[in-house]
């Protein structure tokens, strides 16, 4: 006696399938996916007719699924006959492989606990013109209750674990988006918080924010990754991921430099930024619920072979079946190692970050001098430091007048300096943006910085030379201005 295999497919017979344990909201709309394993060597159209329970569903449409993603593909759905859609995808490349062809979407209109078969018309199903044949397995809908889902994004404040309630900085304008078996998007409000209802099956929770940095991200950072560098501290698993500024999935000098460029404005992004469309990374930080796992973020935005491309973190409900609260993420701006970043912008001074603060407590003064100088002549103009005995990260915006100034983008460094990094920026009309950092910190205040201009005014004229921001290790400094008049 022979044993039955079952019935074989004819040859270059191409199977649509409706998965058998679908779900959908009451009362909502849900996409029903109508999968390909296509064995042949593809088609560029397909048409069928499946049947449903018209109590419990409504068709209302068709979109093309993600294997017709770049075939440049329409499809159209004929929905007049209630408890039957006619379903048509037209394309002009060819579709091949294995996954979701399209997407039938429906109403879900039946009572938690009914459900639907979805039959494909028997001898509906053509590819091409008949060639392919088609072969088809049928699927089936349950109805159920939908959900919530809420949490909020608060920053990390520096901190290897969750910032205790008390010291929650809530992230808002975060763009919490919903992807899975329903697409949508929300922002966090200004307390950090989001909520979307009306969901069920598959939800994956993705946030994404650009810009924002507040001012958050300065030379001290670019000194706390070169002393992680050193081995004179050890950065936690949060501010590593801040500090892969140019996103390798390592941390090193390179990303010193791009922080501190960022600082002065020579670049307005970070690569990080750029290439994965967010500022910050968001650590999944939620409360356990059935069904849910976690994916972290990873900081490697190499694309592959290299790298695994931008990895987000995600939360992910597969099905979602509670109403989840807590759903919520720890924030880390990419660049921002110290932590010092606040929810308002300007309102940094106000902050004391949560790690070591390595430059003493006493206020420290900027101060740049004030000189006499000819026409046509190079004044240079020095920049002094008190009370800033072992800083390692100086940040100085110096304004002064273009008709009267040209700045010579040489800054040089003193004794005193001589083993930081130094970035400058003369970019910007009527400004000089400079950053100053290094593992090692300023052995006594003095002269720092000697900056050289060219006098382009006429005799009487005067420029200030105004420090407009300054910060020592990502504090406020007393300043004193300084002045070209040129004789
Ligand atoms: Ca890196
Ligand atoms: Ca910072």
């Amino acid at each position: 006696m022979l044993t039955s295999w079952g019935t074989l497919s004819p040859a270059n017979a191409d199977q649509l399938s409706i998965p058998t344990n679908l779900t959908g909201g009451s009362g909502l709309q849900t996409l029903v996916p109508v999968n390909a394993a296509i064995t042949s060597s593809g088609f560029i159209s397909a048409q069928f007719n499946v049947s449903y329970n018209a109590a419990v569903l409504t068709a209302t449409g068709a979109e093309p699924g993600t294997l017709a993603a770049g075939k440049n593909c329409s499809a159209e759905a004929n929905t007049n006959t209630p408890g039957t859609v006619g379903v048509s995808l037209v394309c002009t490349g060819t579709i091949t492989g294995n996954g979701e062809l399209l997407r039938i979407v429906f109403n879900v209109i039946g009572a938690v606990g009914n459900s639907s078969s979805l039959t494909f018309v028997t001898n509906s199903c053509l590819l091409n013109e008949g060639n392919p044949t088609c072969t088809t397995a049928n699927g089936s809908l349950s109805v159920v209750q939908s959900h919530t889902i809420g949490g909020k994004v608060i920053y990390y404040n520096g901190l290897a674990t969750r910032p205790p309630l008390a010291q929650e900085r809530p992230v808002r304008d975060v763009t919490v988006n919903l992807s899975g078996g329903f697409t949508s998007s929300i922002d966090t409000l200004t307390d950090g918080t989001y909520s979307i209802g009306a969901l069920q099956g598959q939800i994956n929770v993705q946030p994404r924010k650009r810009g924002g940095h507040n001012g958050a991200i300065t030379s001290f950072d670019a000194a706390m990754v070169a002393q992680h560098l050193v081995g004179l501290i050890t950065l936690n698993a949060r501010q590593l991921i801040a500090a892969d500024a140019n996103g390798t999935g390592a941390v090193a000098t390179n990303d010193a430099s791009q922080i501190a460029r960022f600082a002065i404005s020579s670049i307005t992004e970070l690569k990080m930024e750029a290439d994965c469309n967010t500022a910050f990374a968001f650590v999944p930080s939620a409360t356990v619920v059935a069904n849910q796992t976690l994916q972290q973020p990873n900081t490697d935005v190499r694309p592959p072979p290299t790298g695994p491309g931008c990895v987000y973190g995600e939360i992910r409900y597969n099905p979602l079946n509670v109403n989840a609260t807590g759903q919520d993420f720890i924030a880390v701006l990419m660049g921002d190692v110290s932590g010092n970043w606040q929810p308002a912008a300007g309102a940094l001074t106000a902050s004391l970050s949560s790690v070591t603060q390595a430059a003493s407590q006493a206020t420290a003064k900027v101060s740049i001098g004030k000189k006499q100088a000819k026409p046509g002549s190079i004044v240079t103009l020095p920049i002094s430091v008190t009370k800033a005995k072992g800083a390692i990260g100086i940040d100085i915006i110096l304004q002064y007048d273009p008709a009267v100034l040209l700045p010579i983008e040489d800054i040089e460094k003193t004794v005193l300096s001589k083993h930081m990094t130094l970035e400058q920026n003369c970019e910007g009309e009527g400004l000089v943006r400079i950053s100053l950092f290094g593992a090692e910190g300023l052995a006594r205040s003095g002269t720092i910085l000697r900056v050289p201009f060219l006098v382009v005014g006429e005799k009487k004229t005067t420029s200030p030379v105004e420090i407009v921001d300054a910060l020592v290790d990502e504090k406020p400094t007393l300043t004193s201005n300084g002045q070209v008049s040129v004789k």
